[in-house]
This record gives C-alpha cells, sequence and structure tokens, in this order.
C-alpha cells in the first residue's frame, strides 16, 4: 500500500480575510513553498491580449448568466435548494462546473476593477450555489437530484470531486478578489465533508478512492494556500498518490495504469492527465518532493517532445479525447480540446514556478497564441471544441460539440468557462519574481511589479518584435531583470544604456536573458526579436505531416483559409519552400492581423478515375499546375467568416 510520501508543512500560512485584491490570482504559493520563482503583478494595459481581455470581459462573461439560464444549470440549482420545480436538465453529471468556472472567471474579472452588473450576477449566483448545497456539505446537483442522494458510488464516471474541484477554484478566486466569504465558506463545508470521506484503509475514513476525472486535488492545494488549512494539502497528497493503483479499474484513460511517480509519458484523457500532473506540480512546490517534481519534469518533457501539436494542441484522439501514441498527430482528426490547451497552461506555469526554468513559458506563449485562442471566435460569442490542424476541401460538418465550426455552446460546455476564466486570469500567467529579481515570461504592454521592483514594457508584439522595457521603481541593491528569449528565436539584440548584445554574446542562460545592474527610476531596455517567417518542419516520425512545412511568425503558427485563396481548393496546394515569404500588415482583416504569403503551385488533379490509387513506379509525375500566391492568416483567427477548408501543414511536392 503506498504511502502519500508528501511531507506537509507543519506551520500554517495565515488566512486571508478581508485582503482583497491583494492577490488576485490562481495559484498563491504558500510561505514555506519551495519553488523556484513566485508569481508577479502585472497589469496588461493595451496591446493584443489587451484586445482580447476587453471583448471577454464586454461580451463573453456578461453573457454567460444567460447562456447558463438557457442550458438549464442555473434551474439545476433552484431545484437543488428546493426553490424551483421540474426536470434536471443537461446531459452531463457536471454541468456544474459550466456554473463554477463562470463564478471563477466572472472573479477574477471583478479582481480588475468593478462592474455592477458582474458583480449582481456574482452574488446572485453565489446564492444559489450556496443555497443548494446539502447540510453536511455535499454538493452535485446530478446526484442530488437524478440519482436520488446516491454518492460516491460511480467515482469513474460521476465526477462528483471534479466538480468540487472547480467549485474550490471558484470560491478561492471569489475571495480573494473579493473578500467576501460566502462561497470559501460552501467550498470548505464540501472539502470537509470529503476529507471525512475519503482515506487509505485504515485510516478511519470509509472510501478509499478517487475520481475519474482529476481537478479536486489542485484546487484542495489551493484551498490550503488559501485558509493555512494542511489537512486539504494532505487530501490532495493522498489523492495524486492513489491514482495508478487499479481503484479505477487500472486504465489509462483516467490516469490509474501507473502511478505519477512512476510514469513514463501522459496517457489517456488529455484533460484528466493535465489537471493531475498540475496538482502533482503544486505538491511538489508546497512540500518539496523531488520525486513528484523530477516525475514532472520527465513527463512534460515526453509530451513535448512527443505529443503536443505545432498550435500546442493535446489530445490526438477523438476516441476518448485521448493523448494518443507518440507521434501520432493527424491534422484533420486532431482532437486538441480547448480545455487541453488550458490545463497545459495552468501545469507549465506551475512547472514554470517549481523549476524556474524558462521551457515552461515556452510552451505557454506557443498554446495562448495558437491552440487556445483558436478556442473561442474575435467575437468572444462563438466557440470551438476541438481544433483540428486542417478541414478538408468539402468538408461536410456534422455540428455539435465537436464540430469544425464555431458553436454558440455546447451540451459538453467545459470549453467556453474555461477560456473566460483563463483569459480573466492572464496577468497572472506571465511573470515571477525571486530574490534575484523579476523575470519576464510574456511579452505584453503594461507594468510588471514584485516587491520595489516595478518596470513598464510597450510592445506591439506579436506583430513587432520590439519590447521597450523602461524601470520604474527599483531598490537601491542591484537586482537582475531576466527576459525570456523565447525558443523560437534565432536572431535578437538587446539594448540597455549604451550597451548592446546580440544572440552570440548576450547573457543568456537557459533561455533566460539576465541583465544584472543596479538600476535607476527610468533606465530602458529595449529588446528586439527577429520576427522574419519562417518554414517548420516536423519530426519525420510525424508521418501525418511527413513531406510538408508549416509557416509561423514569431510565436504565431499559420494557416491557409479558403476564404483568403479562391480559385482550387486547399487540398491541392504545393507550396515552394525556396521562395520568399512575404509580410504584410492587414489592420483590415480579423480584427488587425500580420498575413503571410508564400508562393507555390496547385497540382495538376488527374482526371477522376474508378480507383484513387496507381502504381507508383509506373506513373509519371503529373506536370505542375500554374503558380499561384496563398495567403496565410495567424491560426487563431480561423473559421471567424464563411466556413470553408483550412489547412497548417503545407505539402512541398
Ligand atoms: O469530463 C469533463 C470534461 O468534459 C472534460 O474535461 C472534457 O474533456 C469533457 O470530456
Ligand atoms: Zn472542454
Amino acid at each position: 500500500m503506498p504511502r502519500p510520501r508528501s511531507t506537509v508543512p507543519s506551520s500554517t500560512p495565515p488566512v486571508l480575510s478581508g485582503e482583497a485584491g491583494t492577490f488576485t490570482g490562481p495559484v498563491r504559493l504558500g510561505p514555506g513553498a519551495k519553488a523556484a520563482l513566485t508569481p508577479a503583478a502585472v497589469k496588461v494595459q493595451a496591446g493584443f491580449w489587451s484586445t482580447r481581455r476587453e471583448v471577454n470581459a464586454s461580451t463573453s462573461l456578461p453573457q454567460g448568466p444567460q447562456l447558463l439560464e438557457s442550458a438549464g444549470n442555473l434551474h439545476n440549482l433552484r431545484l437543488a435548494a428546493g426553490t424551483a420545480e421540474g426536470e434536471f436538465r443537461g446531459a452531463y453529471p457536471f454541468v456544474d462546473t459550466d456554473v463554477y468556472k463562470w463564478l471563477e472567471a466572472a472573479s477574477w474579472q471583478l479582481a480588475q476593477g468593478s462592474s455592477a452588473a458582474l458583480e449582481a450576477d456574482v452574488e446572485r449566483i453565489v446564492a444559489l450555489v450556496a443555497d443548494a448545497q446539502q447540510p453536511d456539505g455535499y454538493l452535485n446537483t446530478w446526484f442530488q437530484l437524478v440519482k436520488g442522494g446516491e454518492r460516491y458510488k460511480d467515482l469513474r464516471w460521476g465526477h462528483e470531486l471534479y466538480c468540487a474541484g472547480h467549485l474550490i477554484q471558484a470560491a478561492v478566486a471569489h475571495h480573494r478578489a473579493t473578500g467576501r466569504t460566502q462561497l470559501l465558506d460552501v467550498a470548505r463545508k464540501f472539502a470537509d465533508h470529503i476529507d471525512s470521506v475519503f482515506g487509505l484503509p485504515g485510516s478511519g475514513k470509509p472510501i478509499d478512492g478517487i475520481d475519474g476525472h482529476p481537478e479536486v486535488e489542485t484546487a484542495l492545494v489551493e484551498l490550503y494556500r488559501e485558509t493555512g488549512e494542511c489537512r486539504y494539502l494532505e487530501l490532495a497528497g493522498y489523492f495524486v498518490d492513489r491514482f495508478g493503483h487499479g481503484l479505477l479499474g487500472g486504465e489509462a484513460y483516467c490516469q490509474d495504469r501507473v502511478p505519477v511517480r512512476e510514469a513514463d509519458t501522459v496517457e489517456g484523457h488529455a484533460v484528466r492527465q493535465l489537471y493531475l500532473l498540475a496538482a502533482a506540480a503544486d505538491l511538489a512546490a508546497e512540500t518539496g518532493d523531488a520525486e513528484l517534481r523530477v516525475a514532472g519534469e520527465r513527463l512534460w518533457r515526453a509530451m513535448t517532445a512527443t505529443k503536443t501539436h505545432l498550435t500546442g494542441g493535446l489530445g490526438a484522439h477523438h476516441d476518448e479525447e485521448d493523448f494518443g501514441d507518440p507521434y501520432e498527430l493527424p491534422n484533420e482528426r486532431a482532437y486538441c480540446e480547448t480545455c487541453a490547451a488550458i490545463a497545459s497552461v495552468q501545469w507549465s506555469w506551475r512547472m514554470a514556478l517549481l523549476t524556474g526554468e524558462a521551457r515552461y513559458s515556452d510552451l505557454i506563449e506557443r498554446t495562448l497564441y495558437n491552440g487556445f485562442l483558436a478556442g473561442v471566435s474575435l467575437d468572444g460569442e462563438r466557440w470551438l471544441y476541438v481544433n483540428p490542424l486542417q478541414v478538408r476541401d468539402g468538408h461536410t460538418d456534422p455540428g455539435g460539440d465537436q464540430s469544425a465550426r464555431r458553436t454558440r455552446w455546447f451540451r459538453c460546455a467545459c470549453c467556453p468557462p474555461n477560456v473566460m476564466r483563463l483569459l480573466a486570469s492572464l496577468e497572472h500567467y506571465l511573470s515571477s519574481g525571486d530574490e534575484l529579481g523579476l523575470q519576464i515570461h510574456q511579452f505584453v504592454t503594461g507594468r510588471y511589479s514584485y516587491g520595489a521592483m516595478s518596470v513598464r514594457a510597450e510592445t506591439d508584439y506579436p506583430w513587432q518584435g520590439t519590447v521597450a522595457f523602461t524601470v520604474e521603481e527599483t531598490p537601491e541593491q542591484p537586482w537582475t531583470l531576466s527576459l525570456r528569449v523565447p525558443q523560437w528565436c534565432r536572431e535578437f539584440r538587446v539594448r540597455v544604456g549604451e550597451l548592446s548584445y546580440d544572440q552570440t554574446d548576450a547573457p543568456v542562460s537557459d533561455g533566460w536573458l539576465r541583465l544584472e545592474r543596479t538600476w535607476t527610476p527610468g533606465d530602458r531596455v529595449v529588446l528586439e526579436l527577429a520576427l522574419a517567417p519562417r518554414l517548420t518542419a516536423a519530426d519525420p516520425r510525424v508521418d501525418a505531416v511527413r513531406g510538408c512545412v508549416a509557416i509561423e511568425r514569431g510565436p504565431l503558427v499559420y494557416c491557409l483559409e479558403q476564404v483568403d485563396n479562391p480559385g482550387g481548393g486547399l487540398d491541392d496546394i504545393v507550396l515552394d519552400p525556396a521562395r520568399p515569404l512575404a509580410v504584410t500588415h492587414r489592420p483590415d482583416l480579423l480584427g488587425g492581423v500580420t498575413t503571410v504569403v508564400a508562393s507555390g503551385h496547385r497540382r495538376r488533379i488527374p482526371d477522376a478515375g474508378w480507383w484513387p490509387y496507381t502504381c507508383a513506379d509506373r506513373e509519371a509525375p503529373e506536370p505542375d499546375g500554374d503558380a499561384v500566391e496563398f495567403t496565410a492568416i495567424p491560426y487563431y483567427a480561423w473559421a471567424n467568416r464563411q466556413d470553408g477548408s483550412m489547412r497548417v501543414w503545407l505539402p512541398t511536392s
């Protein structure tokens, strides 16, 4: 019988009550945490992410309550509270989480400035949640209403602890943002109930079990951080270490085939795996558990090396929403659930804090600008659940949750409120600090601050590669301003006062450009990242894209969309990699994007035969078709105009 090997801190951090707005991000390390970095405060003030966050705040978030009302989620809470009559609505046992994720997102938004209407919606829905809770702390409308109050009999599919996890995260956000405790009290009562039920054999707790969908684990760590109650951290450690011991039938699907500490690759349902690993990183940070940290590092490397799409998307299989085999990275059948991209950002950020390594923020950048952002339309009203890298000519879309066309809401609506909570809390994932100084993980226009250090940045990134920093506040003693040099960047220049470096002589180690100085307010640092468009090839084992290249520029992955390339389909295009790529900024297009124009031809298509195969050694190659220029747009902006084909990977012959 494995025992939790985490050493839980004996001292408790202070309970923060009424400290609204002092720390308003999803990960607040405990006072004894053994992490390399601590999240810094960032205020995004203009530019690319400011626009996307403004759409989230002004359109997506305010529409949430009405959508949750129409879909029945709020009705279910009223039913559970006994204040309404009717039937349970919704197809899944986890529909409550749509409400919780929206509450979390709205809370992070409230932390950035009050909106009376949003605040009223939040408090109204918090009250609905509180009313639906049972006297002993249990809360799950599906089991209360559909399953006649049965509990914890179907841990594999029931999602009871998964729902609890999202409730806890919402409660922590609500408390951090508003200082109010109503939702936190609900969450604590539920967590205390769970703690009274689940534990190792011999612990006196009735059930030795785990939830088929991890989520409660990372939430419990955050509840510990928020309340100082060590039992929640212990419970999280117990849950994480009980995966891989057959309690769920031993299947890879729900990470029960092998314990986290022994696993050598990510497997099974992508979102489940990633939430579990986020919790493992949280535990390693709070307890100093080296084995969990090493496992996280090993698994992250295996994932990025063999199971990650160019967009940062994760999950190759529609079947079981599964990671798939190493190098099994299809295009039109790529699953790449939006939630998996979000979970990846959450895990990578925890690994970045734990280790201090820049590589994790490289993946965060790739994911944010591509696989994540494609999940929401430019107007903030329509969503993609799956994020394929190709839609074929003539694709007949079946609609539904896994459509390649944007949808207003889903039967399984996990992704939209998940996007809302990441956008609303995005500032939390951009910068960190330590005893040496301030680290800039992502480039935005705004203010980064940690302790007595603060710098202002101005940039038109990702369209331009220049980021200008001005020191605004500084202690008298020297400190280090660390700038992440993105993994995609081959050439850069940095000017610090009179000094100038480039990629050949700049003080870069492990992806960090480290500038140690005695700084003075007004000091300037100008980083210029070369943004020439580039063609990217894949490892030959990714046979779905063998013989293809993709266009990238800076952190952006590009795609061809039918609407920009009339005169034929996209299935027969051939790109000539020897021809130059031309860049044009188009303020009129898709909210303002930089396009890349590439050259090639459309393959001459043979007359339709009865059989689409020929003898490879006899057939003379078809002569080239007419030369054509192809216009590529950033992948995140696809599917915002008329329906049609799309592709990221482009054949070169
Ligand atoms: O099971 C809850 C959520 O629904 C998962 O995270 C998503 O992958 C979707 O299956
Ligand atoms: Zn989802």
